[in-house]
């Protein structure tokens, strides 16, 4: 009788401690998958510049690769026009500059020349028409018109 009650308890540890060894190999997978998962999910959103401070601004984004989003931007006429400027090909240096038209010649405006990730912005006031804008570091690959009504 005495035997049987002491292995009873032994019993118990045994599979006890079996139990908490199986559940902490199926924690520590999860926890490991968890965190690869964060960190999968969150990388991206790491890189994402922060967004614009008050909404309705006008912006323009650099992205991957020599790229604009935009391939008309439009604005209101006869206004002080921010446009924000965020560029998201990582590593590569970008600006967004405004023209009177596509011989570049006349500049409305010239953004600052950073390398992704980076954001600025110019402010433009122009008349009602159809106007240019580039990156001065890649004026053959990302050009645009720029609209204002
Ligand atoms: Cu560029």
């Amino acid at each position: 009788m005495r035997l049987d009650i002491a292995r009873l308890p032994m019993d118990w540890i045994i599979t006890g401690v079996l139990a908490i060894a199986l559940m902490a190999t199926f924690l520590t997978a999860f926890n490991l998958t968890v965190i690869k998962g964060g960190e999968k999910a969150e990388a991206p959103a790491a890189e994402r510049p922060a967004p614009p401070a008050e909404g309705g601004a006008f912006q323009i984004r650099a992205i991957p690769t020599l790229k604009f989003d935009l391939s008309v931007l439009e604005i209101p006429a006869n206004v002080d026009v921010t446009i924000l400027f965020i560029n998201q090909d990582t590593g590569v240096p970008h600006n967004f500059s405004a023209y009177t038209d596509s011989s570049a010649k006349k500049a409305l405006a010239v953004g600052e020349i950073c390398t992704a990730p980076c954001q600025n912005s110019v402010t433009i006031n122009v008349a009602p028409g159809t106007y240019f804008f580039r990156c001065d570091i890649h004026p053959v690959q990302m050009t645009g018109k720029l609209v204002a009504r």
